[in-house]
């Protein structure tokens, strides 16, 4: 490993901090050692229809149990809005800045009560109320984030589906949850190009009710204009039905661990998992993460690039934020449209000070040259943020010297849908820095790292990163499938939450997030299991078997490799290479779009028909003359071919 190098804290980070290192060092011991009397302090950060008494009441052995202000009574959006009134009425609470940079937007606190509790009663008045499952599947335009707040506000369970997944992987999503009603936009509006959202919609109905569930309703918001297709009695145009109802709608007093939002994940085997969340400790979690990650203050321009549709929209756009009371930018484009220079046109626009995003656009934005960059001047930015993916060193120090000058701290925060918030991370004013380490826990987090049997390391160490003792954010079931709750994440090793990354652990007791361990690929930050690709591509009628691996790629991080065995009599071609590639676009949308196909008359398999994908990623590394044991191949010859095939050679 190259030397590394390290950022200190500067006297200009540290100046007006809210969190120094002894303050960090001081709290965190704290938090581990007294969890109850720690949380219980800051639990009070959020307004209460009921105050607590009780605190944590986990368990992570056995059925697995996770509450924490259980006998609480409080209410998301009622937090989120209308506590600032008073006070901030008239702040902006979100800066919108559309897809086309003369497009924006800015709504205030007292805007955006009206527009949510106008929302809630739209809802209501077509019969949602508190547990019921509502779909979100929108651009990233204000009227996203109201529906949330809006579901919430009367104890509607959300799922928000992310805009580029296809009518196939919405539809699973809706039926999963028996979801009667969903929210949409005619069209969204990414890079210049339309995305046909309601015409997915309008597909993933009918999936939906061939598999059982029957959309009742379905909220459009004009958002293009484009021409869609309406059904009579089902379809509500948004705009119509707010002019019908009043702009104050009572907030519902929810219990702390009432479900609050479901969000679909990948994992390593079968369909993606609805992560459950739940009201009051996920609000708790995230909103003081959001003020001492980015050291939020009073005032400060705050801008989440992720979208409503991943767990980082949930937690780090609208409802971190909007819970502070800060103003949160919502990007609806993307970061090469109409230039290479959109972010950092953003930035100067609107005077953003603190800047989140991904590893995936910085290696993009990287490769296009400096000059896009520097020809802006960056100069309102005080803190930076990365997520998603493990940041390379290399886009580190670029995003740190290029981007902020060399003179603003970079937060690499680690965590999953799961963790609900931030888990590993520097703090500003607090943390000195190592390009490409997520450095220390934020409080009340226990990571420890075991080996593949179990056994705890201790010191530098490297292994499988796991979480000893809950915290607030942390999610609280599968929706519907608790077994399966207990099975993902707590039976590898028992009694710990296992987070599926590999992770080192240095001399300073810094982490360094190593990438995952198990079947899931991080493709340009999007999670994908490689068996949902693998189900996308045997669900082709010419396809017999799939095995899909990652492999690592320059600017996506992982790239999707696909090996391939056909149908008896089935001959391969560019053009049924073609055609796959577009079958797994249309089961799961462009974000799994394979990188490589590779035909293989036969897999790897062990004597018990095991497939070893160990061998299929050094064949897709071209790292072949590693390929190490081969001898429990049922037919080592099949190696051969594999390797004479390979799509990847250098
Ligand atoms: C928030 C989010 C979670 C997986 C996670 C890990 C990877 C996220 C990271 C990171 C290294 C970071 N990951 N942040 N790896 N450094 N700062 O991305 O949630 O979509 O559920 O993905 O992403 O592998 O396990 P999610």
């Amino acid at each position: 490993m190259s030397e590394v190098h390290v950022h200190r804290v500067q006297p200009a980070w540290k100046k007006n901090a809210l969190i120094d290192n002894d303050t960090y060092l001081k709290w965190y011991a704290e938090s581990v050692k007294n969890p109850d009397k720690f949380w219980g302090k800051h639990g009070k950060r959020i307004d209460w229809f009921k105050p607590y008494s009780k605190v944590e009441n986990t368990s992570f052995d056995g059925k697995v149990s996770i509450k924490w202000f259980e006998d609480g009574e409080t209410n998301v959006s009622w937090n989120c809005i209308d506590r600032h009134l008073k006070k901030r009425g008239d702040q902006t609470a979100i800066i919108w800045e559309g897809d086309n940079p003369y497009d924006d937007r800015k709504v205030t606190y007292n805007e955006l009560y009206a527009h949510v509790c106008r929302f809630a009663n739209v809802l209501k008045k077509h019969g949602v109320k508190k547990g019921d499952r509502v779909t979100i599947y929108m651009p990233m335009i204000p009227e996203a984030a109201y529906a949330m707040l809006a579901c919430t506000r009367l104890g509607a369970i959300h799922s928000v589906v992310f805009g580029g997944f296809s009518p196939d992987a919405l539809a699973g999503r809706i039926d999963d949850c028996k979801s009667t009603f969903v929210i949409t936009a005619d069209e969204g509006l990414r890079g210049g190009k339309h995305v046909p959202l309601k015409e997915n919609t309008d597909k993933a109905i009918e999936i939906a009710a061939k598999a059982g569930t029957k959309v009742e309703k379905v909220l459009v918001v004009r958002r293009t204009g484009g021409k869609i297709n309406w059904v009579a009695g089902r379809d509500l145009w948004h705009h119509d039905e707010i002019a019908t109802v009043k702009a104050d709608c009572k907030p519902e007093k929810m219990k702390a661990e009432d479900p609050l939002f479901i969000l679909y994940t990948s994992g390593s085997t079968g369909k993606p998992k609805g992560v459950l969340h739940t009201t009051a400790g996920y609000l708790v979690y995230v909103s003081m993460t959001h003020q001492y990650v980015f050291d939020y203050h009073d005032g400060d321009i705050y801008w989440c690039t992720a979208d409503v549709g991943w767990v980082t929209g949930h937690s780090y756009i609208v409802y971190g934020p909007l819970a502070n009371g800060a103003t949160t930018l919502m990007f609806e484009g993307v970061p090469n449209y109409p230039s290479q220079s959109r972010f950092w046109e953003v930035i100067d626009k609107h005077k953003v000070n603190i800047f989140y995003t991904a590893p995936t656009a910085l290696r993009a934005l990287m490769g296009s040259g400096d000059a896009h960059v520097t020809k802006t001047s960056r100069k309102s930015l005080r803190v930076l943020g990365s997520v998603g993916e493990p940041i390379n060193p290399e886009a580190w120090e670029w995003y740190f010297n290029v981007v902020g000058n060399g003179k603003v701290p970079i937060v690499d925060t680690w965590w999953q849908t799961e963790t609900g918030g931030i888990l590993i991370t520097p703090l500003p004013g607090a943390t000195n820095l190592k390009a490409g380490s997520a450095t220390r826990p934020f409080f009340g987090v226990k990571p420890q790292l075991v080996d593949g049997d179990g056994k705890v390391l201790e010191g530098a160490a490297d292994g499988n990163l796991c979480i000893t003792d809950s915290w607030p954010g942390q999610m609280r079931t599968v929706y519907g499938d608790h077994d399966r709750f207990v099975q993902t994440y707590f039976s590898t090793y028992k009694g710990k939450y296992f987070t599926g990354d590999g992770c080192r652990r240095d001399e300073d007791g810094y982490y360094w997030i190593t990438g995952r361990v198990d079947d899931v690929i991080n493709v340009s930050g999007h999670r994908m299991g490689t068996a949902e690709v693998e189900s996308a591509l045997v669900s082709h009628d010419k396809v017999s078997e799939a095995a899909v691996v990652g492999y690592p790629h320059d600017i996506k991080g992982q790239g999707i490799y696909c090996y391939v065995t056909l149908m008896a009599g089935e001959a391969s071609s560019e053009a049924l290479r073609k055609e796959l590639v577009d079958h797994v676009r249309k089961e799961i949308g462009a974000i799994a779009t394979p990188d490589k196909i590779q035909f293989a008359p036969g897999l790897p398999k062990t004597r018990s028909g095991k497939i070893m994908r160990r061998i299929l990623r050094k064949i897709a590394e071209d790292d072949f003359g590693a390929l190490g044991d081969t001898s429990t191949l049922a037919d080592p010859a099949v190696v051969d071919d594999l390797v004479a095939n390979r799509q990847n050679k250098k």
